[in-house]
């Protein structure tokens, strides 16, 4: 009897040494040690045989189920080793010492003017800010003096999220939350509070060469004893000539945002058609960049600073349209195309 399982064993050994993979390898266990299987089949040559023989031969049985469970388990693992080893033969070998790619790509317009404007403000001594994109609707308007129902908020149309979140619409989103940040130290240590935040904003809204549905804004404000117009007047000159590193033509005319009091527009002479007119400026020859005011008292009284003792300025400067004017960029919907052949052409050129 213990022949069959003799026989049976150099018949496995033999099918499994032609095994190569998975799929083959889960057929031949099935055909050997599966309910109908071969080792199985074996048990019902038993019946006619005397108990001590039965004995010997269901022991013989079980070795063979054993060994046979065992050289399928070793076979498997082999063939996950030789996979293993013939993916990494695919994998390209990473060279650490191999010369730089120096096709390796640019900044974005957008971050390469973001980051000039950061460096001027942090050398006036102002603190860069991060804000989340996804905002309460009190952050991005009942903090700002604009209620529910108020017109302003058609201006800002924007996307509402399912548990009534919403993308910001301005920067002027993070205000709230910066002077409560900052408020101690303004009123503990007489520190003012000066910091710039810029960031994503979204709106809903056709687009057309100067208007995009998502695009960048650059916050900044200042709050202390006795800030005043000419003050906001100089930062912004200050930024505008340290970035065009040239003197712009700019226009101040009043402007109305419920968050400033009184509001002002900030216009630059178009830099695309020298003031001509073109579809970049809306054939006006000026480009609305960055609008500003003196920060409304109630939304100083909601980020916790008493009005009576302090002021400030506050500004909201259009970093896309200025990416637009500093590259000559005619069409808005480049910057966002992820063009390569647009965006390859800008460099740092500080
Ligand atoms: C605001 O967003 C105010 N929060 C700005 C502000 C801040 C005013 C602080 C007073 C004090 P406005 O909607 O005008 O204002 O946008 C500000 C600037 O963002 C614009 O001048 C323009 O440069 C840019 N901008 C606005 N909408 C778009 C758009 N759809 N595409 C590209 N740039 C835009």
């Amino acid at each position: 009897m213990s022949e069959k399982t003799t026989q049976l064993r150099e018949s496995f050994v033999s099918a499994l040494s032609a095994v190569d993979n998975m799929e083959a390898l889960e057929a031949i266990r099935v055909e050997y040690l599966g309910k109908k299987g071969l080792v199985t089949e074996l048990l019902k040559d038993m019946k006619n045989l005397s108990p001590e023989e039965k004995k010997t031969f269901g022991q013989a049985v079980n070795v063979l189920k054993e060994e046979v469970t065992e050289m399928v388990a070793g076979k498997r693992e082999e063939i996950k080793q030789a996979e293993i080893e013939r993916e990494n033969n695919l994998m390209p070998e990473f060279d650490i010492s191999a010369p730089a790619n120096l096709d390796r790509g640019s900044y974005h317009p957008i971050t390469l003017v973001q980051r000039q404007c950061e460096e001027i403000f942090r050398s006036m001594g102002f603190a860069v800010e991060d804000y989340s994109e996804i905002v309460t609707d009190y952050e991005c308007f009942e903090a700002l003096n604009i209620p529910k129902n108020h017109p302003a908020r058609d201006m800002q149309d924007t996307y509402y999220l399912e548990n009534g979140q919403l993308l910001k619409s301005h920067t002027s989103a993070a205000q709230n939350a910066i002077y409560k940040k900052y408020k101690d130290a303004l009123i503990n240590e007489s520190k003012p509070i000066k910091a710039i935040f810029p960031g994503r904003c979204f709106r809903n809204e056709a687009t057309d060469a100067c208007h995009e549905n998502t695009f960048f804004q650059m916050e900044g404000v200042m709050v202390d004893k006795n800030i005043s117009i000419s003050n906001l007047i100089f930062f912004m000159k200050t930024m505008l000539s340290e970035v065009f590193q040239k003197d712009i033509k700019v226009r101040l005319r009043p402007g109305f945002f419920p968050f400033v009091e009184p509001g002002f527009e900030l216009d630059i002479s178009c830099l695309i058609c020298g003031g001509e007119g073109c579809a970049s400026c809306k054939h006006s020859g000026w480009l609305e960049l960055c609008p500003c005011g003196m920060i409304h008292p109630e939304v100083l009284r909601a980020g916790g600073i008493d009005p009576e003792e302090y002021t400030g300025f506050a500004f909201g400067l259009g970093l896309t349209r200025l990416a637009m004017m500093k590259y000559g960029v005619k069409d808005i919907r480049d910057l966002n195309s992820g063009s390569l052949k647009v965006l390859s052409q800008f460099t740092d050129d500080k």
